[in-house]
């Protein structure tokens, strides 16, 4: 058992070989999935997590506040593929966190949160923290359960992880009573799953018919299109994606992580004429992307085409609105399998649809030259299409693009194009507004090699911004861009269109903020940017200066996007 040094004070907890204690079960579980990093708060209910992290060579990443470990956690699932981990102590560092795992169960993240407990043998006494996580995060889960003992800890932490890949990802949460944490067992008594040995692949091919069934849909489709949702991205689909547009000659609209499936400038590649695509298709294939509020609830889509939509989540697939084929299966099988079928038909029909293709292109360009003048725009206060149009041109192909924000990132969604697969990075369905500094932690963290540049409101990055301080701690150079407008832009906008301009400025004002100035009292690099001109060098310089950055970019306050001048999120 585990025995104390009686000299030392206070006294240091010796381990012996043969006993194991919960904390470090849990870090042998985690590293068992694969798990290298915790993003992680500290608190006297988790401290042997820590502990066994040592030991298991896990990386101990501490933030400011649980929102930010949390939302890291989505971002670091994201990026690499592998499940994140965010590790909060009980009570308000549980609560803290609550946003960081809403946003990854609505944005299909898998996640992993482990929040202290109070101990189990001062159950419902009132003890510190003490709170019903369980039940306060079920809704918002895939799964959510407290460790009963200290010999299923590591079992229970490989359960949660299987529960994560169930139909669509998500997250998983386990709150583990500090007691259960604490105590050593014996390590013969202890179930612990080996790496590889605990669940399986739960990649879905889909319904063979209902393939071949689409095989022939599009090879006979004159007027097809699809789009390629974030699940494309989960499931790792890039290249079946581009197999089948290309084979195909099928015209692709991306969304949320699926964007930057083929790169801009790709024949196959449309982002402006969706709209008139979703209006004029004979037949529209959507996948991994339900029909929610970004779709229109699939509302305007034509009521002549064939609909078919494919998903990893049974649920998703035919909610809002019916369809004429539907396929629950792992988007990255499904493809591949379509364009296999497609291409052994006797004609796959690809040369046909010229026309369509040139239809679709004629839409886009006249889109793009509307709009590029507002994109060019020389005006001060800034044009905040000038703005995202520069950052627009300054991506490489290794630019990881992270949007944090109302009206600005509405803005940036139009006009930013991210070259590459996986390089683009919003909160997903929820909105949440913070995501942004979480995110840059997270994927900095994880690639890097990889350059991040950031798009943030002033409302947004208020929110997780202290965090700037932990991308200084860690040496995690970015660039961060903050569209400065002094107010919550996008919800002032409805308040005037609802209530008049002499009712618009009530609880949307923020501060002149000079970011620039909090960059750098944290020991990043800033600048101020008033004019258009000035926009690119700034950027460069943030670029060179191999720090985290904040170009603080002022922005007019009294332009707003077309999205939220129509109020489409409400619709
Ligand atoms: C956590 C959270 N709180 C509130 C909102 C509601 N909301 C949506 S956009 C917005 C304004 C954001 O302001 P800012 O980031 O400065 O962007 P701007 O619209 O000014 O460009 C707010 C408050 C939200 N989406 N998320
Ligand atoms: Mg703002």
């Amino acid at each position: 058992m585990t025995k104390t040094a009686p000299e030392s004070t206070p006294p240091l907890t010796v381990r012996e070989p043969e006993v194991i204690s919960g904390g470090h079960l849990v870090a042998k579980a985690l590293k068992a999935e694969g798990v290298d990093v915790i993003f992680t708060l500290c608190g006297g209910h988790i401290i042997d997590i820590y502990d066994g992290c040592v030991d298991e060579g896990i990386e101990v990443v501490d933030v400011r506040h649980e929102q930010v470990a949390a939302h890291a956690a989505d971002g670091y699932a994201r990026i690499t593929g592998k499940p994140g981990c965010a590790v909060v102590t009980a009570g308000p560092g549980t609560t803290d966190a609550v946003t960081g795992i809403a946003n990854a169960f609505r944005a299909e993240s898998p996640m992993l949160l482990i929040g202290g407990q109070g101990a189990l043998s001062q159950h419902k006494m009132g003890s510190l923290q003490d709170l019903p996580h369980v039940d306060m995060i079920t809704p918002i889960s895939k799964f959510a359960a407290t460790v009963p003992s200290t010999e299923r800890v590591a079992d229970i932490v490989s359960m949660a992880f299987r529960e994560c890949y169930h139909g669509a990802p998500g997250p998983s949460f386990l709150e583990i009573p500090r007691d259960i944490l604490d105590a050593s067992v014996p390590v013969e008594k202890a179930r612990i799953p080996k790496a590889g040995a605990y669940r399986a692949s739960t990649r879905q091919a889909g319904d063979p018919e209902a393939i071949e069934k689409l095989a022939d849909l599009l090879v006979n489709a004159s007027k097809p299109c699809i789009l390629l949702g974030s699940q494309v991205w989960t499931t790792r689909a890039t290249d079946s994606a581009i197999d089948l547009v290309r084979g195909l000659n099928v015209p692709a609209y991306m969304n949320g992580a699926g964007r930057g499936t083929l790169p801009p400038g790709d024949p196959h590649h449309f982002q402006l004429s969706r709209r008139y695509a979703f209006t004029n298709a004979d037949l529209i294939i959507i996948v991994g992307t339900p029909f929610d509020f970004r779709m229109g609830y699939g509302k305007r889509l034509s009521p002549n085409a064939t609909v078919v939509q494919i998903d990893l989540d049974y649920r998703t697939v035919g909610k809002n609105r019916d369809i004429d084929l539907g396929i629950v299966g792992d988007a990255d099988l499904v493809l591949s399998s379509v364009f296999q079928a497609a291409s052994g038909r006797v004609s796959n029909g690809a040369a046909s649809r010229k026309a369509w293709l040139e239809e679709l292109r004629a839409v886009e360009t006249q889109a793009y030259e509307k709009r590029l003048p507002r994109q060019l725009s020389d005006s001060e206060p800034i044009d905040p299409y000038r703005l995202v149009h520069e950052i627009n041109e300054f991506l490489t192909e290794d630019s990881i693009y992270i949007g944090d924000g109302g009206d600005i990132v509405t803005f940036s969604g139009q006009v930013v194009q991210p070259k590459s697969p996986g390089h683009w990075m919003d909160p997903g369905p929820l909105g949440t507004l913070g995501v942004g500094v979480p995110f840059v932690l997270a994927a900095k963290y994880a690639r890097p090699d990889k350059e991040v540049v950031a798009l943030f409101g002033d409302g947004a990055f208020s929110l997780t911004g202290w965090d700037f301080e932990t991308l200084v701690r860690y040496n995690l150079p970015f660039v961060g861009i903050v569209g400065n407008n002094s107010s919550m832009n996008q919800i002032r906008y409805g308040q005037i269109q609802k209530y008049g301009e002499d009712r618009g400025r009530v609880g949307n004002t923020l501060g002149d903020v000079r970011y620039s100035e909090f960059a750098k009292m944290l020991g990043g690099y800033g600048e101020e940017v008033h004019s258009p001109a000035e926009i690119r060098p700034a950027l460069e310089r943030a670029r060179e200066s191999g720090k985290p950055s904040l170009i603080n970019v002022w922005v007019d306050p009294e332009v707003y996007a077309p999205g939220t001048m129509n109020q489409t999120m409400y619709k």
